[in-house]
């Protein structure tokens, strides 16, 4: 065996070579994870796997259950097996696979399909590269390797995951590869148009109204560079809305004239504090979630702090401040 065989030819032997198979999306499933996830499944299933089961440890949430397949997403805990392989996707930490964790550990091999900055190494084979706009477009490049058929759904899934990531191809994340892979996509049959109409224009009433609430929230730096909205327990109540209905609401908090970066506060029913920051320019928020334990991509990231709303307000402000402070100073012509 070539010792330096590509990571994505030893993937593919992996997977030739397993029998049982985990797929595993991240807590809190964007439509990259489950994208990319329900993509191998499909992918799985077409190599004619003996057992082969999704799992997640949230549900899929409301606008993503289009997704061919999103019935199959499994979330309570399983009883430890050792699956001859796990495929484990959009994810830099296994924490974020929650209480799949143990089950994704256990297995014989370990491959990681994803894009975000590298934190823990977990997988036998790391198909890890950030400049990949979404995890999907790792996963395209892999079932293609893997000769898969891209059927309609698979093309849907794995484009979904493009279009979320890219928020619809309008981060500069999105690369001519980003668009040549979305183009053959459309021609396998998924539909832009339609994925968009279901993941950006389709809410709920009480997301729409969790939106207003958070919003009325709305601060500023003095030097309008910085932006944060925060959504306390109360609201979610006020609004009948879930966690999983506060996606999007931080890219209105970006799209204020002047702002560089814009974080979005929320506090979870167990009291912790989940942060989502967003940044224009040279300001790189995963390294300031990564102060606070979490992670991300340079313009996108998260973290979770265990402290009072107050307290994770005066905290973060502090962090980028600092952050902003050093960025102009290390890179005057900024
Ligand atoms: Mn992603």
């Amino acid at each position: 065996m070539a010792k330096r065989m590509s990571t994505f030819k030893q993937a593919v032997q992996l997977i030739e070579q397993a029998d049982t198979c985990l797929v595993v999306a991240h807590l809190n499933p964007d439509g990259d994870t489950l994208g990319s996830a329900l993509a191998l499944y499909h992918g799985l299933y077409l190599l004619r796997k003996h057992t082969v089961r999704l799992l997640c440890h949230d549900p899929v949430p409301e606008i993503y259950r289009f997704l061919p397949g999103s019935t199959a997403v499994e979330t309570e805990q399983q009883p430890i097996t050792v699956y001859d392989l796990a495929l484990v996707c959009d994810m830099s930490q296994l924490n974020r696979a929650g209480r799949h964790e143990p089950l994704i550990r256990a297995a014989r091999r370990i491959v990681q399909i994803d894009h975000h900055m590298p934190q823990e190494v977990f997988a036998d084979v790391r198909l890890v590269d950030q400049s990949a706009a979404a995890t999907a477009e790792i996963a395209y490049r892999l079932l293609r390797a893997l000769r898969v058929p891209f059927t309609p759904e698979i093309a849907t899934c794995l484009l979904t995951g493009i279009v979320t990531d890219t928020f619809s191809f309008k981060f500069p994340n999105t690369t001519p590869r980003t668009l040549r892979i979305a183009a053959h996509l459309q021609s396998c049959g998924a539909s832009i148009s339609e994925i968009n109409e279901q993941v950006f224009e389709t809410r709920s009433f009480s997301a729409v109204k969790l939106l207003g609430l958070a919003l009325s929230t709305l601060k500023r730096t003095e030097d309008g560079r910085i932006a944060w909205a925060i959504i306390p327990r109360s609201a979610f109540e006020e609004a009948g809305a879930s966690e999983e209905e506060t996606e999007g609401i931080v890219n209105f908090v970006r799209s204020i004239h002047g702002v560089q970066v814009a974080m979005l506060l929320r506090e979870s029913p167990n009291r912790k504090i989940r942060v989502s920051l967003r940044s224009r320019g040279a300001i790189n928020v995963a390294l300031i979630a990564q102060q606070f334990g979490g992670g991300g991509h340079e313009n996108a990231a998260g973290c979770t702090l265990e402290m009072s709303l107050s307290e994770a307000e005066h905290a973060l402000l502090h962090e980028v401040q600092k952050w902003m402070a050093c960025s102009t100073s290390t890179n005057p012509s900024a």
